[in-house]
């Protein structure tokens, strides 16, 4: 954990902070902004937390109530602009325009982002930003509370697939995931939030899906569709099935059985 200096002392020098992320919001970009505000507020700041939408995953709509969609411009001056799991200011959506003449602190852990905002920590080695979070709450010494606990880590178990994306380099991360739990975080509730709620209409889409699924290139490539008329069909009008990515784990491809790796650790 190498936080950088100007970081901490930004978060000590202001007293009202914005906490964005980035758009069609996931669980750690949610967690790690919730979880950062609620902690900010017990440490005697004001903080609120904003969402450029839309909020279309199953396991976070419950986030939008709690999250504003614009920042008021009058207040955005002597504010900070804290911007998490990021990689583009472009991923802000209709966002990205307030980076422009404010402060701002980048936290992601995205290898492949650009360079914008005022001061950036960036730092792949992290599986989750939310882990970062914890990392800078304790370099605060802000107590982890177990509301903050909870959304930290939510964004660690969606992030990571609920540990099976995690390697064998990943003794710090899970010690770190387990000072969530003794905080206060509790696994059973996290994973029925990231994998309950399916309803039959969205397995019978996911099942629509999986019976167009052709393996190519010796396995190294496995892909479907969705056709226009599945969700009419069925009713659905949200995603209702979850990432279907442990579904697409399968023998004879993808080298180790691993599933293919679009669309993980967003
Ligand atoms: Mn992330």
């Amino acid at each position: 954990m190498t936080i950088p200096k100007t970081i901490l002392d930004q978060f000590h020098q202001h007293q009202r902070f914005y906490i964005l992320g980035h758009m069609e919001p996931d669980g750690d970009a949610l967690g790690s902004q919730v979880g950062l505000t609620l902690a900010l507020r017990d440490w005697g700041k004001e903080a609120v937390p904003v969402s450029p939408g839309p909020f279309v995953r199953k396991e976070i709509l419950h986030y939008q109530e709690i999250m504003a969609s614009a920042v008021p411009l009058g207040k955005l001056e002597s504010a900070l602009l804290v911007i998490l799991d990021c990689s583009t200011q472009e991923r802000l959506g209709d966002l990205a325009p307030i980076v422009e003449g404010a402060v701002s602190v980048i936290i992601d852990h995205h290898a492949n982002g650009e360079e914008y905002g005022t001061h950036r920590w960036i730092d792949p080695s992290y599986p989750a930003t939310t882990l970062m979070i914890q990392d800078l709450l304790e370099a605060l010494e802000i107590p982890l509370t177990p509301e903050v606990a909870r959304e930290l880590f939510f964004g660690f178990a969606t992030d990571t697939g609920f540990y099976r994306h995690l390697d064998q380099g990943a003794s710090t991360h899970i010690r770190r995931s387990a000072d969530l739990v003794k905080a206060g975080a509790d696994p059973k509730s996290a994973f029925r939030a990231m994998n309950g709620g399916r309803t039959l209409a969205g397995l019978q889409l996911l099942s629509r899906i999986m019976g167009r699924a052709v393996l190519l290139h010796e396995g190294k490539i496995l892909y479907s569709l969705e056709e226009q008329n599945d969700r009419r069909d069925l009713g659905l009008e949200s995603r209702g099935y979850g990432p279907p990515l442990s579904a697409l784990s399968v023998r004879g491809g993808c080298g180790t059985g691993g599933a293919p790796q679009a669309g993980v650790g967003q």
